[in-house]
Order: structure tokens, then sequence, then C-alpha cells
């Protein structure tokens, strides 16, 4: 590979693989490289990068098997002639509110520089939890009604953390931890989010956790960017000094560590920039701006925007603004994105996605009135939402629809389910709203259809589907502009606009919004269903 004056590399630990996107200084991507979790590394025995246990709640994670698919990946960027001397800063991300427990005595290990082993073997006696929570697991119900309670009621929680109390968030996982694991808990001398512990494994040091994937935690005050000393005690014990002081996102953390100079040949100067959630690092990637809305289709959906003024509520989260220390973003997630859209293709379109697009092709906007709600797994907006549902024109339930039906009704529902959840935070489609689409389904030009007609705005994309890693390479850029004083915007002027890839079928909006209204009532029913 020929030798450039200056690059900037993101990562991206995410569910299914870890990522790479190296950028040049004109911010034009000159390598990219993944290792996939069940295929890479088959010994792990995950499923889609994780275990779900037999309660179907409790998903985890081999914290290990991250450590190796990292070897890796930088063993093929090597073997592939990739020039580390060029490498100015990294940054990278990881799936949101995962977290790493690392034993006492860990650091020294981590710090330690004289030997020539590959980090998994360096580091493989070094965690006290070897599996390690994800964002998948919904298995605290009991910890977030005690934190909730404890701070005086859910949306008291959400002034303070930006959110509720939610299975997934990282202070919840740690108080079960701490409950189901005591002795592991007490020999732990770190917590790490999972982007903060793959931080650690480039610095050779314990990472800071940032300001920004922080506030995926119910443990961050997101006004203060500090930890609120009220929900940690709920949590658990000692808990400041395992998480560390928070940082801002943008933060030079250190250079990288000799253990990789001496390995790769990275330069002693390349400095680590704090690394953040894979969805905050997807709003660097798309460089959203006001009036836009991103749509990550990945292995979760996501919708998130740019705000200043939060208003948190019981629905949604606030998270400080990774690239912006004074603002904010709003996010919505959907447990039932690729996971539920995968296993429709599987047994509606003989596991094609080209047959999945032809179904959606054959069917008309508005699938004659048919709409379902899939969700294969236990879903998070709303709360806790769950099972196939399926109604005819009438609103009444039927048991099956057609094949291609099916497919339509998956994905229509899917897209009516995120606007009118956008739509319920206050967000409104303005003219000139551009849907930012990313995520792996956002290849699927067919889908991207169904979005804009669902939206009745254009979408566009932008030219990698890793927009995450790509976001992490211009922050890694940005950390050391920022010093100083250069913005995040200025920073990454240069990078190439997305680009429109389908506009709004005309009278798609006549169909969508009464659909849009009966969507909502029969959400509505099922979700209060779900409850009893
Ligand atoms: P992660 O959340 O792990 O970062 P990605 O954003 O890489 O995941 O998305 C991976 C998912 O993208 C896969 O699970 C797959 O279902 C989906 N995907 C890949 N190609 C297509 C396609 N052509 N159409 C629809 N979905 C796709
Ligand atoms: C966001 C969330 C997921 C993960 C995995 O709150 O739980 O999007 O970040 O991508």
């Amino acid at each position: 590979m020929a030798s450039v004056s200056g690059s900037y590399l993101g990562f991206d630990f995410s569910t299914q693989q870890v990522k790479v996107v190296a950028i040049d200084e004109d911010l034009q991507v000159i390598y990219q490289n993944s290792i996939q979790f069940d295929t890479d590394l088959p010994m792990y025995r995950t499923q889609g990068g994780v275990h779900i246990h037999n309660d179907n709640l409790t998903v985890t994670a081999p914290v290990l098997m991250w450590v190796q698919a990292l070897d890796i990946l930088l063993e093929k960027m090597k073997t592939s002639g990739f020039d580390f001397a060029s490498v100015k800063a990294l940054s990278g991300s990881g799936q949101q509110h995962g977290s790493v427990y690392w034993k006492k005595g860990a650091r020294e290990i981590l710090q330690s520089t004289s030997c020539n082993k590959s980090l998994h073997d360096l580091l493989k006696n070094c965690f006290s939890v070897t599996d390690s929570p994800v964002w998948m697991d919904s298995s605290t119900s009991l910890e977030c009604k005690h934190l909730e309670q404890s701070v005086g009621g859910a949306l008291n929680l959400a002034y303070i953390t930006g959110s509720r109390a939610y299975e997934r968030f990282t202070g919840n996982q740690i108080a079960k931890i701490f409950k189901m694991k005591t002795e592991e808990y007490n020999q732990t001398e770190r917590i790490s989010l999972v982007s903060s512990f793959a931080a650690s494994l480039f610095l050779g040091d314990y990472a800071a956790v940032d300001y920004s994937d922080g506030s995926g935690m119910n443990l961050l005050d997101i006004h203060k960017r500090e930890w609120s000393k009220q929900c940690l005690e709920v949590c658990a014990p000692e808990l400041e000094e395992k998480l560390g002081t928070p940082v801002s996102s943008m933060s030079v953390l250190g250079s990288v560590s000799s253990h990789l100079v001496r390995h790769y040949g990275f330069s002693l100067a390349c400095k680590v920039i704090a690394f953040t959630g894979d969805n905050p690092g997807s709003l660097a990637g798309m460089r959203l701006k006001e009036g836009d809305i991103a749509v990550s289709l990945g292995t979760s959906d996501t919708v998130f925007l740019w705000i200043q003024n939060p208003n948190p509520t019981v629905e949604g989260h606030i998270f400080c603004n990774p690239v912006d220390i004074k603002d904010y973003m709003a996010l919505i997630c959907y447990k039932n994105g690729s996971i539920t859209r995968e296993r429709i293709r599987n047994e509606c379109a003989a596991g094609s996605w080209e047959e999945f697009s032809s179904a959606l092709k054959s069917t008309p906007i508005g699938n004659n009135g048919n709409l379902g709600i899939f969700c294969d797994v236990m879903e998070i907006t709303p709360s806790g939402m769950l099972g196939v549902h399926r109604f005819n024109e009438d609103s009444i339930k039927v048991p099956h629809f057609s094949k291609p039906i099916e497919i339509r009704a998956l994905i229509e529902g899917q897209f009516l389910a995120r606007r009118l959840h956008a739509e319920k935070l206050g967000y409104k489609i303005i003219h000139g709203t551009r849907i930012l689409a990313t995520g792996g389904a956002s290849s699927n030009k067919d889908i991207l259809q169904v979005l804009a007609d669902v939206f009745n705005a254009p979408v566009f994309t932008i030219d990698t589907t890793n927009s995450s890693c790509l976001g992490c390479a211009y922050r890694a850029k940005h950390g050391i502009l920022s010093e100083m004083g250069v913005t995040f915007a200025e920073a990454v002027k240069m990078a190439p606009e997305p680009t429109q890839v389908v506009t709004p079928t005309p009278g798609a909006e006549q169909v969508y919004r009464p659909l849009l209204a009966r969507y909502a009532q029969l959400e509505e029913k099922v979700f209060l269903e779900s409850k009893q």
C-alpha cells in the first residue's frame, strides 16, 4: 500500500464485528476491514456476536473475543501493508451500554510493554467477569425499578441522566453484577464501557469513559457532566473509583501503547482520542445538521437527532453530544432491527435480500391496509412489547399474511414506529428535512424507498455503511485540532457530502399519514396487552 503523509483510524467494536476505517488528511477513505465474531472466531460460539442465555433476557459476549478480534484485525492490516507509521491519531466506538470488568492487577499487565505476546494472550486472565453484559440484555427490571424509586421516580431520573431507567443501561447492569456476582465485583479494579475498554487496548492503560457514551449508563448527570453521586450509591459500592473520571469525547487520552508501536510500527506520537458509543460515533460520521434525522439500520435500529436544549422525557434518551461540548443528541433505540428483518428474509425470501426487495417492489404502498408489529425479542421502544401481531385493513388480528405482504408489513411497521416515536419526542419533519441512513441495511435501496415514503422525505447515505468508524476517524483528526480551538464542523468541512439515494413516491404521504394514526392506536393496544 502506498504511504500517505498522515492518516487517522476509526474503529468500531459493534455487536457482530470489529471494523476499521482509515482516512487521509483530505478525509478520503483509504482502507477498510472487519472481523466477524461468529465466522472469524467460531470457537466463542456466538450467534450475532452474543450469547443469549436460557432465561431469554440475559445477553452477554465474551470479552476475550473482542480482544482477539482486534489482534486479528491489526494483523490483517499489517499483512496488507497498511502504513501504521503514518497514523497521527486514532479513535473508535463500541456498542453502547455493555460493561467490562477488569480484575485487580490488570492495569499493570495492560501497561506491560516487554512481552511479544498478542493482546489476547497478554490479557487472558485480566477480567473478573469474562462474559460481559451487552445492550441486548433485558434482565435488570428489578434494578431499574429500585433506581427509579430511589431518585424520586422515572422522570426525575431522566432529568438527571437523560433517560429513565432502562434494563440495558450500564448502572443497572453493574447493580445486577454486584448482587449476583459479589465476589467478582469485589475483585474488580476498573469497570469500562465497551468503548473505553477498546480505547484501553490502544492506550495500554485504563481509558476514561467519555461524556457521550457515559450518558447511556443512568449514572452520569448530563447537565453537570459528572457522575451523579446519588445514582452511583444506589447501584453499587465504591463505584466512583471503579469508573474513573469521565472526560469530554474529544479528549486526547495519550499516545498509543509501546506494545502497538513495537508490534505494528505505530509512531510513538500517535494519539488516542477518547472512544465513544456507536450511535454518537455515527452522528459524527453523518455530520448531522439541524433538521436532519439519522436512521441507523444495524443490528438494532436507532433514530437520532442533534439537539441544543434537551427536554428529557420517559421515552427515548438524551446523550451529551460527542462533537460539541455544549450540545446534546436525542436517541431512540429499537431492538428489533436487522435481527427481525433477517428472520423474515430467511422465512419469506429464501434467505435472499434480492428476493426480499422483489417482494417490496411487488406490493403496494400501504400494503392494502395490512399492518404488522414484529417483536422477535423484547422491544425497547415501547418497552416490553413482544411477539408478532398482524392486523388486516379493518384492524382485526389475523394469524398470517402471504410472504410478500409479510415482508412489506414488517418494513412499513418498523418505519411507522420510527416516525411515531421521533414525533412523540417533538421531532417535526420540515421542508428540507434530510433522512440520513446508515448501518448494514442502508445498502438496500428498496428498504430505503419505504423509509422515504413513510417519512415523506428524501433519504441520503454516505459511501460507507460504517458511519461510526468513519465518524471516529473524523473525531481522531478533530481531537488533535480541537486542542487548537478548531470546531468539528470546521475539521470535517472537506468530507464528501452524503448522496441522495431515494425520494418519496408521489402520493405516499396521503397513504401513510392515516396509516400512522392507525399504527399508533394498534401499537398502544399491543403495548397495553403486553403489560397485563
Ligand atoms: P452492527 O449493528 O453490528 O454494526 P451493521 O450496521 O453492520 O451491524 O448491520 C449488519 C446488518 O445489516 C446485518 O445483520 C444484515 O441483516 C443487514 N444487511 C446487510 N446487507 C443487507 C441488505 N442488502 N439488505 C438488508 N439488510 C442488510
Ligand atoms: C443504543 C443501543 C444500541 C447499541 C448497539 O442505545 O442500545 O444501538 O449501541 O448498537
